[in-house]
């Protein structure tokens, strides 16, 4: 065994897009395992768009990783040491141990993974976080109805892929918007959304118009920005907005330019009698049994189709969360850290 480890700690706060120079890379020695503990090495890292409000120290639902600290992150690992009567050496396990490649745990926050059923690395995505993100966000605030129509952007990432394929097997009229051809390809012909608009393409208000000839019944929120300028106009009467993030913005450092949209908004949810919700997927987990039950069952029957973008090697982390930022990624961004040892 290697007995020298690496993490990234959080060097400076970003302002605006975060440099690879805000992160830096530390070797440590192996840590052993005290009296109830495991050694886990880690096998994937996940990384996604909340990571850059954990760099900035804005007010915030979540506290900052402090300057110096390992940066959070969830991981698929293996146990490579135990001192924990409830794991065995080989055990796979999701946890939320940060941007490093081995790390200690006494058990309290790790699941075991059984990788018989799906591949491991699914854990972080389509039957993980993201996942459970578009399942109870879709089902408990957007209420989708058959015929309704639904709008999603970030559509081939690990989020709005699922939010959309899920609106499908409701029977919604589903238009997916997407950062460029290939990706809104991929959103229409392997994942079967109706419809797919590249958002990077000129005239997306008038394209997103003739995509929902019945205007826009769930506008499920990712990415905020000139998407949500041109979904507004489109809502209809008692439309529901979860809002689940606005990836847009995680690197603005000022209000955009312009007069204040504020009060037109806020009189339009008077007007349409809008719902608009934020979401946090921890706020769910009475559903997550729900979720792991349905989504498995949709996986096996071919229902719901997934991706991963897979970045080899752990000193890669960063200039690969940049990229999440810029729409880069093509799929649930992973960084495999390690090959299992079995
Ligand atoms: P993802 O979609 O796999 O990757 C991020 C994607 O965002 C990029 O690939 C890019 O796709 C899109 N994007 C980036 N900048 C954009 C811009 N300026 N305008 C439009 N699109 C842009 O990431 P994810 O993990 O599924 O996350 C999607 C959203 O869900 C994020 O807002 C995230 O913060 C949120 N989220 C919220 C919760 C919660 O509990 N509230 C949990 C998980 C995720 P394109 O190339 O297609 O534009
Ligand atoms: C969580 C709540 C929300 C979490 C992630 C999110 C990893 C994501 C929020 C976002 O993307 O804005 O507990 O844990």
């Amino acid at each position: 065994m290697n007995d020298i480890a690496r993490r990234f700690v959080l060097a400076s706060r970003p302002v605006g897009e975060p440099k690879t120079s805000d992160l830096q890379l530390e070797e440590f020695a192996v840590p052993s395992p005290g009296a109830g503990e495991v050694l886990l090495r880690t096998l994937f890292l996940s990384l996604d768009p909340y990571m850059r409000g954990r760099m900035s120290d804005a007010k915030s639902y979540a506290a900052p990783v402090p300057v110096g600290g390992v940066m959070e992150g969830g991981t698929v690992s293996e146990i490579i040491a135990s001192n924990n009567p409830k794991f065995a050496v080989g055990d796979i396990v999701l946890g939320r141990t940060g941007w490093q490649t081995h790390s200690l745990s006494d058990g309290a926050n790790l699941r075991k993974i059984d990788p018989s059923l799906a591949p491991v690395s699914t854990a972080l995505g389509v039957l993980g976080m993201p996942g459970m993100t578009a399942y109870a966000g879709l089902l408990e605030v957007g209420k989708p109805k058959a015929g309704e129509t639904l709008v999603v952007a970030a559509a081939s990432g690990a989020v709005g892929s699922v939010v959309g394929q899920i609106a499908k097997i409701k029977g919604l009229h589903v238009v997916g918007i997407a950062g460029g051809q290939d990706k809104c390809r991929y959103v229409k012909d392997e994942l079967g959304f109706d419809e797919c608009i590249d958002h990077r393409a000129a005239n997306l208000p008038e394209r997103l118009e003739a995509a929902c000839p019945k205007g826009i019944d769930v506008y499920f929120e990712n990415v905020a920005g000139p998407v949500l300028d041109a979904v507004l106009p489109l809502l209809n009467t008692f439309a529901r907005v979860p809002i689940c993030g606005t990836i847009a913005h995680y690197n603005d450092t000022a209000p955009p330019a312009g007069p204040d949209k504020l009060p037109a908004v806020w009189r339009m949810i008077l007007n349409k009698r809008l719902t608009v919700r934020g979401l946090l997927v921890t706020d769910f987990s009475a559903l997550h049994d729900d979720f792991l039950r349905d989504m498995s069952g949709w996986l096996k029957e071919g229902r719901i189709k997934y991706r991963e973008d897979i970045v080899e090697g752990f000193e890669n982390a960063p200039r690969a969360l940049i990229g999440l930022l810029r729409g880069e990624n093509f799929g649930k961004l992973l960084i495999r850290v390690a090959e299992c040892s079995r």
